[in-house]
């Protein structure tokens, strides 16, 4: 807890139904090596409660994101497909199988790419702000943003506490990827914030420095853009880009290289194109000392940073200033890995004293860690009191969602099952039953009109 009550407060994206390996997105080197594989949608969604269940034991504030309805359908019948919702399946499934995979993808688990968000402590107008992400840089994300912001809608509903914003223009140009790229530091949650964007290309007079082999998801254009939506001043933002080199190994967020709460900064020295201006500016407007913590290529290569997402860890901030770090399982099977957590992480001169590790190894074949995860929000007590829904974790809630996983989810589902009409059913009676434990209302396109 730190002043004025003010918290952070994690919401996990509930791993959705269809969850499946369909190596849908380039760029991003476990999905595109577990392309094929069969999930286990069950186990994923149970790993997923875990992880939440183990934080909230732990003290910290945990919140929850319901999963969208998949498969989307109704971007079947905007592309062309017709006629009942077991012929459309049957048609995309033997005329575009590749659509038929986009458009089941349970994606939104990773609600570190939900949006951006800015605290109320920052904000001119003293609401926090959110704007959802465009994810215009794949077909599957791009089916999000819709359901994500009447989610957030539903969720912060209250006005006087929260102001929604559009999502950017889902261009090239403004390719926005949410909080994946966006961190903010600072001392206590309740003091001034600086916001450190991400960004990978410049649309508008760019084109040097980019990477060569895999996309730049985020542009500069659309930091800025979601800056200046949230009010957010020069004073207040630092805008860095991402090293080039790093997207063409796999980094294709800076969730994957780069982690920050608090005061602390840990990066691996790949992460940004300019480091030494990247801190000198952060230090500059910072009101409190930034404390960097700097992995070198010699002790971690990109590859085991990528393999491990070492870097995709949750930093969490604890009430006596220490830091606790939570891994996922992969960081403990790569050895070198280990050895920097422990001798030179938990050794350092820092305030990270502890670590986590969770097994999320279901997301993780996706390319989704335990950062990816969440959604960051902090929120005061006045904050947390104006929430709509039933969506932070208690004992109740959570032995309420394993149950309901239990009741609903399968335990296998192989990319061909995808096309079983029997599938989507189960997905509406769950998401149907899902927004009533919630209490969020009606979110879902089935549940319009
Ligand atoms: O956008 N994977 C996601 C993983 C997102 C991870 N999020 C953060 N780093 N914050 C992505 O690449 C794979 C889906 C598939 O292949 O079926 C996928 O979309």
């Amino acid at each position: 807890m730190s002043m004025h009550g003010i918290r952070e407060v994690n919401f996990d994206g509930l791993v959705g139904l269809t969850h499946n390996y369909s190596g849908l997105a380039h760029g991003n080197v476990a999905s595109m090596s577990h392309g094929g594989l069969v999930s286990n949608p069950k186990e994923g969604a149970l790993q997923g409660l875990a992880k939440m269940k183990s934080l909230m034991d732990a003290g910290y504030a945990q919140g929850v994101l319901p999963p969208q309805q998949r498969p989307d359908l109704g971007a079947l019948r905007d592309l062309g497909f017709s006629g009942s919702d077991r012929e459309m399946l049957a048609r995309a499934a033997t005329q575009a199988p590749q659509l038929l995979r986009a458009v089941c993808s349970a994606s939104s688990m990773w609600t570190a790419n939900a949006g951006t968000i800015t605290p109320s402590v920052d904000a001119p107008d003293g609401r926090m702000h959110i704007t959802p992400a465009n994810l215009q840089s794949s077909f599957h994300r791009y089916l999000e943003p819709r359901t994500t912001g009447r989610v957030l809608q539903a969720i912060f509903r209250d006005e006087q506490h929260f102001a929604h914003h559009p999502v950017l223009p889902a261009t090239p140009a403004f390719s926005d990827e949410g909080a994946a790229n966006h961190t903010r530091l600072c001392g206590e949650y309740g003091e001034p914030g600086v916001h450190l964007f991400v960004y990978g290309r410049q649309a508008f007079g760019g084109g040097r420095n980019e990477p060569k082999r895999y996309p730049a998801r985020q542009t500069l254009e659309a930091s800025q853009a979601v800056a200046r939506q949230h009010g957010l001043s020069d004073a207040q933002t630092v805008f860095a880009q991402q090293h080039p080199e790093a997207i063409d190994a796999g980094v294709f967020h800076n969730d994957v290289i780069a982690v920050g709460n608090g005061p602390v900064l840990l990066y691996h020295e790949m992460a940004f194109l300019d480091e030494e201006r990247t801190l000198n500016e952060l230090r500059a407007k910072m009101s409190t000392p930034l404390i960097p913590v700097r992995v070198p290529v010699e002790a971690v290569s990109m590859e085991d940073a990528v393999a491990s997402y070492l870097f995709n860890s949750q930093l969490l901030s604890n009430p006596d200033g220490t830091m606790t770090l939570v891994v996922p399982s992969e960081c403990q099977e790569r050895e070198a890995v280990w050895n920097t957590i422990q001798n030179f992480i938990l050794a350092g001169n820092n305030p990270i004293g502890e670590v986590i590790v969770k097994d999320v190894k279901q997301s993780m074949r996706n390319g989704g860690g335990p950062a990816c995860l969440r959604l960051r929000v902090v929120l005061s007590e006045a904050e947390r009191a104006a929430l709509t829904g039933r969506v932070l974790l208690n004992e109740a809630l959570y032995s309420d969602l394993t149950a309901w996983v239990n009741r609903h989810y399968r335990d296998r589902l192989a990319t061909d099952d995808l096309a079983d009409p029997q599938l989507a059913t189960e997905v509406l009676t769950a998401l149907d039953e899902l927004t009533q434990l919630l209490n969020i209302g009606s979110v879902y396109p089935f549940q319009q009109g």
